[in-house]
């Protein structure tokens, strides 16, 4: 379809095409690392998540297996289960199934066909659950509304995934307290974060040797092409990824092989060799910086749990 003629019947194009014209518009090129999940992309994110050199899944489903019964005593009986982001619904079964009488599940997310299918599978699975499928984007304040009419119950926001470190320090301190701005003192927040650590290990889980996470990367500039009507060479492009200390985090680009120019919707936009696209931040906190951070947007920790190398930590933190 004509480029036209899509952003009359796919008004979410126009914010597409927006957000990538400005991206690229700026002295250090950028894209929005929401851009990277379509569908393509969140089936590579999942087989990222399979990869031996990805730790960060495959740890943090160590720690909750290995730590449900303390975390369900945290939580507490009775209590509603809301998970923004939620996706399929996978990783808080377990906890569910370990909780005290849970008054119910409240996933929220951008998709409604992942999100209701999800619901459809904890129906089955865990029959006496009520699921409250909320379809919204959970920075927005629409998402929430639906906690408004939810009564006296504890409410436990669940935040997998070390997905907090997307967002750098500024944009996850408004974040957290947005998430505490729904609750109430008493209730709580489980929420898992990625550790720093040696640098080695960190570049090899985001430069992958199966060049998983170079697809993943590289299909932001196929979405680019495929939706925008753009002409990127992909193999003018390179994946790097590296962990930078200071900012405690490892960042993703996309590396120009030389001078070049690209044409995205009918405009030019040109390219040093060497210049590059930052497309994704994942920050590393330490268990004191991450205490810290909760701390100052209204929770207090209460407990944290870590694998035995000590690469990866789910916290609980109660509102203040
Ligand atoms: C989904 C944001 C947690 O930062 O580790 C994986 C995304 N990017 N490999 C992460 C990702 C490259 C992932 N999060």
């Amino acid at each position: 379809m004509a480029l036209a003629q899509r952003l009359d019947t796919q008004p979410e194009i126009g914010e597409f095409l927006r957000d990538v014209l400005e991206g690229l518009s700026g002295q250090q090129k950028t894209l929005p690392c929401k851009y990277l999940y379509d569908e393509t992309g969140s089936r590579l994110f999942e087989q990222i998540c399979e990869l031996d050199d990805y730790y960060l899944t495959r740890t943090e489903a160590t720690i909750l297996e290995e730590n449900l019964g303390e975390m369900a005593t945290c939580i507490g009986p009775e209590a509603l289960i809301v998970e923004p982001g939620a996706g399929n619904c996978e990783k808080i079964q377990p906890l569910l199934e370990e909780l005290e009488s849970p008054s119910g599940y409240m996933p929220i997310d951008i998709s409604p066909e992942i999100l209701l299918a999800a619901r459809d599978a904890i129906k089955e699975r865990l029959p006496q659950i009520q699921v409250h499928a909320t379809v919204g984007d959970f920075t927005q304040h629409s998402a929430w509304r639906a906690l408004e009419n939810n009564g006296g119950d504890k409410r436990v926001i669940f935040f997998p995934g070390s997905t907090i470190g997307n967002f750098n320090p500024e944009q996850a301190r408004a974040l957290l307290r947005n998430f505490s701005s729904h609750l109430e003192a008493g209730d709580g927040l489980l929420i898992g974060t990625d550790l720093v650590k040696d640098s080695v290990i960190l570049e090899r889980a985001y430069c992958d040797s199966k060049h998983i996470t170079e697809a993943f990367n590289k299909n932001l500039l196929v979405r680019i092409n495929g939706e925008l009507a753009g002409d990127f060479d992909t193999g003018l492009f390179a994946h790097r990824a590296f962990y930078h200390p200071l900012r405690q985090r490892v960042e993703m680009h996309l590396v120009s092989l030389k001078d070049q120019a690209v044409h995205i919707a009918g405009e030019t936009i040109r390219f040093k060799e060497g210049e590059t696209i930052h497309t994704e931040n994942s920050h590393k906190y330490s268990l004191e910086d991450f205490h810290n951070l909760l701390a100052e947007t209204g929770y207090t920790p209460q407990k944290h749990w870590r694998d035995g190398q000590r690469h990866y930590a789910i916290h609980y933190a109660r509102v203040s």
